[in-house]
């Protein structure tokens, strides 16, 4: 075993992944399709711990808690399984914004999580075995491990997995709206919604259509079609959300503001189109020579950032390295003055 470091970006669904086929093995009742960013990393450092008896998680810089270190030890177990080792491990994770917040999401941190410990552990796994990897630490995590547009593809455990596939070059415009910690996970409210909505089967099926209208936009380089997807299929996934038992709303009155002022910019010439994810942030995707423009047009409704496509998750160096808990409060501190 040896000490690794890796780094993974968030992505923003298109078509969105929303119900479980198979909770234990993270199977998606549907396929999605998602955008990686190029901002708002997770690092990740494995440190083997061998003579340690439980794993360890340092989160920013300060030990995690008992549910935060259970979750990514159940991810490790498997890991171990797939390694054939019993090594426990201590893993420093940093992130480039709050965590919880719907932007520094569990799919950079197990996707960057997934890859170290993967390098860490010995484990020689091709992009799909490390997607499929990625898949069983969060779902949404496998769309982080390929470059740029990814599809995930819903399957059994051999065949779901992410892959780029492709697309025209676009922007994304994160509104944030909202930093604190969503109310509700995405997992209990994912749950909640396949008991309790009368509305998700129908859900189930039309996500089925939808993709497969998106793969074809995208290879078309169609980025209207792209767009009127990406944003019906987000008002459908709220408009399920909200009809569960009992009621979850993510999005606020300045989310539906954004979603109005985009629609307004259309009209006057810039064609962009909002999706939002589980909580008030919306992202607007734009072609890029319209992108600057119409980020000013909503600065006014948050911190804004305009984003593209960015890698998948990889490896990085020992120079790259987290620091362990007492440095890293420190180089957080630098960071946010950044
Ligand atoms: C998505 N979301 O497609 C959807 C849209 C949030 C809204 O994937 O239970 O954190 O770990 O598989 O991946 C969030 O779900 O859930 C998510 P688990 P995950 O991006």
């Amino acid at each position: 075993m040896r000490t690794t470091t890796a780094r993974a970006y968030p992505n923003i669904a298109l078509v969105k992944y929303w119900g479980k086929a198979d909770e234990e093995l993270i199977l998606p009742a549907a396929g999605s399709l998602s955008l990686t960013l190029d901002h708002f990393e997770t690092t990740t450092t494995v440190v083997p711990a061998p003579d340690a008896s439980s794993d360890v998680l340092e989160l920013d810089g300060t030990l995690a808690d008992a549910g935060q270190t259970d979750r990514i030890s159940t991810f490790l177990d498997h890991v171990r399984a797939l390694a054939g080792r019993d090594d426990r491990v201590l893993v420093r994770s940093r992130n480039s914004v709050p965590t919880g917040a719907g932007l520094a999401s569990s799919a950079s941190g197990f996707a960057a999580l997934a890859t170290a410990a993967a390098a860490a552990f010995d484990l020689d796994l091709n992009a799909r075995d490390l997607s499929r990897l990625a898949r069983r630490g969060s779902g949404s995590a496998c769309r982080s491990i390929p470059d740029g547009i990814a599809v995930w593809h819903a399957g059994d455990d051999a065949s779901s997995f992410a892959e780029t596939v492709p697309a025209p070059d676009m922007r994304m415009i994160i509104v944030t709206v909202n930093r604190a910690r969503k109310a509700v996970s995405s997992r209990e409210a994912m749950r909640l919604t396949a008991a309790t909505s009368p509305f998700y089967s129908g859900w189930v099926s039309s996500t089925e259509d939808y993709l497969e209208q998106m793969v074809a936009a995208c290879a078309a380089g169609d980025f209207t079609r792209i767009g009127e997807i990406t944003e019906s299929h987000a008002l459908r996934m709220h408009g399920l959300i909200q009809s569960t038992v009992p009621p979850i709303r993510f999005l606020n009155p300045t989310s539906h503001a954004i979603f109005d002022a985009v629609a307004e910019a259309r009209e006057n010439g810039i064609e962009a189109y909002s999706t939002a994810d589980a909580g008030p942030n919306v992202a607007v995707i734009v072609r890029p020579h319209d992108a600057e423009a119409l980020a000013e047009k909503l600065s006014g409704f948050g911190d804004v950032r305009v984003v593209g496509p960015g890698p998948g998750a990889h490896l990085l160096t020992a120079d790259d390295e987290v620091p362990p808990a007492d440095a890293a409060t420190t180089a957080a501190g630098e960071g946010s003055r950044a």
